[in-house]
């Protein structure tokens, strides 16, 4: 069964008030994660991997030099999946219950978090994507480089941020601090997050 672009969880349009355009979406989402789905679905077709599922595609190609594009496009589209749910109109803020009470608990305060979180983003080199992740039962901030995730290090993500040039270049140019900072005010969705770990605890 050949992977799907899933469809996008709010209208193109539904960001633009907090400065997400539906321009960046039509390339985003109708172009660059369409690509990682027709990518993937061309290198697995005929394999061994074709009747996996798309976590055990990551899984197993991960680190494996004859399988470096397989890697590349299964787990891009699994991030890609995964950041659009991380993105909700009217989003960002501070989030409440449970999850609120751990931040404040792991991180010692919610600034500390969106300070992690920020210097996380701003600085992965190039390409690639900042995360709240569970990792054995604590809350930590992390990035990886180009579509590497947390799955592959044993993690759980919660919640994650994009952080390639053509996530935000359309919106802000060059001004990666900004997009970090209109996330982390506008748009991250905590209802997702809590969701998320709500079924890891
Ligand atoms: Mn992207």
């Amino acid at each position: 069964m050949a992977f799907e672009l899933p469809p996008l969880p709010f209208a193109a349009d539904a960001l633009e008030s907090a400065k997400m355009s539906a321009n960046t979406f039509s390339f985003h989402h109708d172009k660059h994660h369409a690509a990682y789905v027709t990518n993937l679905n061309k290198l697995i077709e005929g394999t061994e991997l074709a009747d996996k599922s798309l976590e055990e595609i990551v899984s197993i190609s991960f680190k494996d030099p004859s399988k470096v594009g397989i890697f590349n496009n299964a787990a891009q589209v699994w991030n890609h999946t995964f950041f659009w749910s991380s993105l909700k109109p009217n989003g960002g803020g501070i989030p409440t219950g449970t999850l609120a009470d751990k931040i404040a608990a792991d991180f010692g305060s919610f600034d500390k978090f969106k300070d992690d979180f920020k210097a996380a983003a701003a600085t992965q080199f190039g390409s690639g994507w900042a995360w709240l992740v569970l990792d054995n039962g604590a809350l930590k901030v992390t990035k990886t480089p180009n579509a590497e995730n947390p799955v592959v290090h044993g993690q759980i993500p919660l919640l994650t941020l994009d952080v390639w040039e053509h996530a935000y270049y359309l919106d802000f140019q060059n001004r990666r601090p900004d997009f970090i900072a209109n996330f982390l005010d506008n748009l991250a969705n905590w209802d997702f997050a809590a969701e998320n770990f709500a079924k890891a605890a």
